[in-house]
């Protein structure tokens, strides 16, 4: 992304980042840490909320758009990414952070997930990893740990999950982190370096469904996360990055696992590349031209 800071422009708190509508998630869901670090990351980055776009799917999480002071689409369910890579291919100096579950993300928006990824749109990928479907009240997700009993599981999920980290880094994608919505000032600097990263950016963040999901909770989390950044860890070795992103037991290491330069799609085609966003310029169609062209779509 591009962040453009203009000196005559006063800087924002990240209070100035909240939207007109209050966060209707229960009391204690992880979400409300993600949405604040997320606010507070983009005020330390000295963003205006009209440089910003949010794009979501459905889920609590995909909630997120509509509490945030930005841009903001609530799409289809599993189709933030694909609508989001459209708004960056449109307008590639805007700062494009699309939010959602692991459902959204993992399961429905799978396929989305891996396009997007191999082809490092400059975009941040910010999801809110909580193993269950929350909105839908408690069936199980493709982060849902073997075993686990949901709604749709009773007596088990048979199940290997999906694991986020490995998969986006096979898949292509070029800043790869993962935070925990209980370490607050960690999560904002993962967010800020996911932003200020050119290309495509996931963080994916353990953010706790007190509600139904009692066994990956923060008393789960707290004592096993372990911050990459606390041991000795190669940033651009893609296998130690998988080697340590499949740890999950006692030690669950949070961070940057894997970073790399490499073009973004919007470098990468020409047309997009030279003469500025395609939002800024002329359409070099008259008005005549234009509306002939509605008429024969519509
Ligand atoms: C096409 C479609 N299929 C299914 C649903 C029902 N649905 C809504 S949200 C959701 C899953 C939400 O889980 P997740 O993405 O993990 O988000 P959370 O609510 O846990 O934040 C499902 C299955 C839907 N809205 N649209
Ligand atoms: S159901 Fe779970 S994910 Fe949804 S708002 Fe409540 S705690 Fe959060």
């Amino acid at each position: 992304m591009a962040v453009t800071q203009q000196a005559s422009v006063k800087p924002l708190k990240a209070k100035d980042f909240k939207g007109k509508v209050e966060p209707d998630w229960c009391a204690g869901c992880g979400d409300f840490g993600v949405l604040r670090t997320l606010q507070r990351a983009c005020a330390e980055l000295g963003l205006q909320p009209h440089e910003i776009l949010t794009v979501s799917g459905i889920g609590c999480s995909s909630n997120l758009p509509g509490y945030f002071n930005g841009y903001g689409m609530h799409t289809l369910h599993g189709r933030a990414l694909a609508v989001a890579t459209g708004a960056q291919m449109a307008n590639h100096e805007l700062t494009v952070v699309a939010t959602g579950g692991d459902g959204d993300g993992y399961g429905i928006g799978g396929n989305h997930f891996t396009h997007t990824a191999r082809r490092n749109v400059d975009m941040t990928y910010l999801v809110m990893n909580n193993q269950i479907y929350g909105l839908t009240t408690g069936q199980v997700s493709p982060t849902s740990e073997e075993g686990m009993k949901t709604k749709s599981t009773p007596y088990g999920s048979v199940e290997m999950p999906v694991n986020p980290i490995t998969s986006a880094i096979m898949n292509g994608a070029t800043y790869v982190a993962r935070g925990f919505s209980g370490q607050a000032l960690h999560l904002v600097s993962l967010i800020k370096q996911a932003i200020l990263h050119k290309g495509f950016a996931l963080v994916d963040v353990f953010s706790p469904c007190v509600t139904f999901n009692h066994d990956n909770d923060y008393k789960f989390f707290k004592p096993r996360v372990r911050k990459l950044e606390d041991i000795e860890h190669d940033t651009t070795d893609w296998k130690a990055a998988c080697e340590k992103a499949m740890v999950w037991g006692d030690d669950i290491y949070i961070g940057c696992f894997f970073q790399k330069l490499a073009p973004s799609l919007h470098n990468l085609e020409g047309v997009l590349d030279e003469g500025g966003p395609l939002a800024h310029r002329e359409l070099g169609v008259t008005n005549e031209q234009a509306q002939r062209i509605i008429k024969r779509m519509m």
